[in-house]
């Protein structure tokens, strides 16, 4: 046999050699199973079923010199109890994939942390595929039951049908939307309730379309829990009154009811001017949260979401749950359990969160333009934050009110 001849019969061998080797690695990855809607909501644990370890390449053929990603939720010593939350639908799918890539470049490639993707419709395959293929840690998919994303039985839906044209013919955001409604109460109320969400103590909730602009260079989970922190935000702003009329009634009849709810030392300052008379519109910007769990399960905020609930803005006005989280975390939490994450840099349309500080935005290899940053604009409410819990404010700021 010549030298080429038995050069092409070690050629034709390695590729077959290569072809098996895919074919194995390929055929032990387990396919998704999806149950019909119907028998996942009659047995709840039937949801953890779409659960899926994202594929581990072979390593020494993509071994990176800086980062070889341990299997899928094989967490480095230290990480906490706690996962990354995403309500989206199966049209979402690109605009959540932009977000998970950063989210993952700047922070969770080191820390591996779950992913548990919830939507009102079953995700499809794309949509698992594609996000499964991000996220370093272990991604769930739940489906939302029925009685979440409906309307409760005191509620009059010829009363809320009115209300949607009214706010659509007035031009209100997102005013004649029904499926708006069903979110913003979802997100107020029930996502913390999902089956998959129990297994955590804390979350961070990730939207479509999303930045993030430096590396987060510490686990924020980590010290959320170490500084027994229950609520964390990047952006806070003034909330569009004509969506919230009588929020602030219902709070007020909430406090009445519960004062055993309300904590001693809160942040009524940053939510009301006038000692709790009336609400200044200031919340926390909620696209962007890392919160406690536990803490929305309590007693305390299952009241005040039950109370708030049966009054009915959540459709007979269009209530957002960036307000009635805040607000909730603004009395029933001390001022010292809610932070600000200045090192966080984000971005939903249209507004940023660029660190201040320019040693800090160097060292964590920020690309946002410090201009951008909404902080101290006059649209924002973090100057309050800052006054409330006695902050120094940056350098050139001192003097903002
Ligand atoms: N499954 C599902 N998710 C939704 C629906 N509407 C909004 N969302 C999600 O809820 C979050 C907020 O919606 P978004 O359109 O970003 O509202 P905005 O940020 O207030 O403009 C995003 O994560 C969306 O993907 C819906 O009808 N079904
Ligand atoms: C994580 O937190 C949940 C909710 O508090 C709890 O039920 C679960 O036991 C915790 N898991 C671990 C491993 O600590
Ligand atoms: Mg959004």
């Amino acid at each position: 046999m010549s030298g080429s001849a038995r050069y092409v019969r070690y050629l034709l061998f390695a590729a077959f050699a290569l072809v098996v080797f895919f074919f194995i690695s390929r055929s032990s990855i387990p396919l998704p199973d999806t149950p019909s809607i119907g028998a996942k909501l009659k047995n709840p644990t039937a949801y953890k079923s779409s659960t899926q370890k994202p594929e581990q390449p072979d390593a020494s053929l993509h071994k990176s010199p800086q980062d070889s990603p341990p299997s899928a939720g094989a967490r480095p010593a230290g990480t906490v109890n706690a996962t990354f939350v995403t309500l989206a639908r199966n049209s979402d799918v690109w605009d959540i994939a932009r977000s998970i890539r950063q989210v993952e470049d700047r922070f969770n490639h080191n820390f591996h942390y779950d992913w548990v993707f919830l939507n009102d419709k079953p995700f499809d395959s794309t949509f698992k595929k594609v996000t499964t293929s991000l996220v370093s840690g272990t991604t769930h998919y739940g489906l939302i039951p029925e009685e979440h994303w409906s309307y409760p039985d005191w509620i009059d839906q010829k009363k809320a049908e009115e209300t949607r044209k009214d706010m659509g013919e007035r031009k209100i955001i997102y005013g004649d939307s029904e499926s708006y409604r069903h979110m913003c109460r979802y997100e107020s109320g029930f996502f913390f309730r999902h089956p998959l969400m129990m297994n955590y103590e804390f979350y961070w909730r990730v939207e479509p379309s999303i930045e993030l602009f430096c590396d987060v260079s510490f686990d924020p989970f980590r010290f959320m829990k170490d500084h027994d922190k229950k609520y964390g935000f990047v952006l806070s702003l003034y909330e569009y009154i004509d969506t919230i009329p009588t929020l602030w009634d219902s709070v007020k009849k909430f406090m009445k009811n519960h004062p055993e709810h309300i904590a001693e030392d809160n942040s009524m300052g940053f939510l009301s001017d006038d000692g709790g008379k009336n609400y200044n519109k200031c919340h926390f910007w909620s696209n962007f949260e890392i919160g406690s769990l536990d803490w929305l399960r309590s007693d305390a905020y299952l009241d005040y979401f039950d109370s708030l609930d049966h009054d009915g803005g959540f459709f007979y006005e269009r209530w957002g749950d960036a307000p009635v989280h805040s607000i909730a975390a603004g009395l029933m939490l001390r001022k010292d359990q809610v932070h600000f994450f200045n090192e966080i840099a984000y971005y939903h349309v249209p507004f940023t969160h660029c660190p201040t500080g320019e040693q800090t935005r160097l060292d964590l290899k920020c690309h946002c333009n410090p201009n951008d940053n909404f902080d101290w604009k006059g649209y924002s409410c973090t100057s309050r934050y800052f006054q409330i819990n006695n902050m120094e404010r940056p350098e050139g700021y001192e003097d903002e009110t």
